[in-house]
């Protein structure tokens, strides 16, 4: 056994359960309603609306006890309720990784998209159950409920990789993804407000 800075966790099995999307066992899990997302939809009076009206849980993310510690690899379940505020789709808030590092996503259940953007071009990966969204070093990255049910991916990346929100609120993510005749439709990130 090589020596480490930060031992290592031992060697575990975790359990998906696909009724509710969590892991047994089960790390830390939290909640993004509405009221959490400010600044991230074009439409703000229909984001403040929303958010007055019911505040309801955008998304939820169930994490493993994999710590977020170099050399481990976490991960994560993400459940995006469907919806829309002003025409865009409900989302995630968006990262970069500090540290550079990729980070692969596997799409289990409802449909959705993988939105990357490496502060130049945006990118969008279509997800739905058995696709691997690959996210490279340096693109930051967005996941996008399209669909009408719950879109739910477990997500596996390295421990020191760490978590930049504010270089999305900066730079945004290239494109808004909007509801459209039956396909999504893209709108640069700076088109506002965006119509219903
Ligand atoms: C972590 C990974 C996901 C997201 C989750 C929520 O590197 O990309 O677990 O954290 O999908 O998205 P966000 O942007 O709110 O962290
Ligand atoms: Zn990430």
């Amino acid at each position: 056994m090589p020596e480490f800075a930060v031992p290592p966790i031992d060697p575990m099995s975790i359990t998906f359960q696909p009724p509710t999307g969590g892991m047994t066992p089960s790390g830390p899990v939290l909640s993004r309603r509405m009221s959490d997302l400010e600044g991230l939809f074009a439409d703000t009076a229909a984001w403040r609306a929303a958010r007055d009206e019911a505040d309801p849980v955008v998304y939820e993310v169930a994490s493993s006890p994999v710590p977020e510690a170099p050399g481990e690899l976490p991960q994560s379940i993400t459940t995006i309720h469907p919806g829309a505020v002003g025409g865009e789709f409900h989302m995630t808030k968006g990262h970069q990784h500090p540290n550079p590092q990729g980070e692969i996503y596997l799409g289990l259940s409802g449909t959705g998209g993988l939105l990357l953007f490496d502060g130049t071009t945006p990118k969008w990966i279509p997800m739905a159950p058995g696709v691997i969204g690959y996210i490279p070093p340096g693109w930051a990255h967005r996941s996008v409920n399209t669909g009408d049910e719950p879109y739910r991916f477990l997500a596996v990346y390295p421990g020191d990789a760490g978590h930049d929100y504010g270089w999305v609120l900066e730079h945004g993510m290239g494109w808004r993804v909007l509801r459209g005749a039956g396909e999504p439709r893209f709108a640069p990130f700076q088109a506002e407000p965006v119509a219903g």
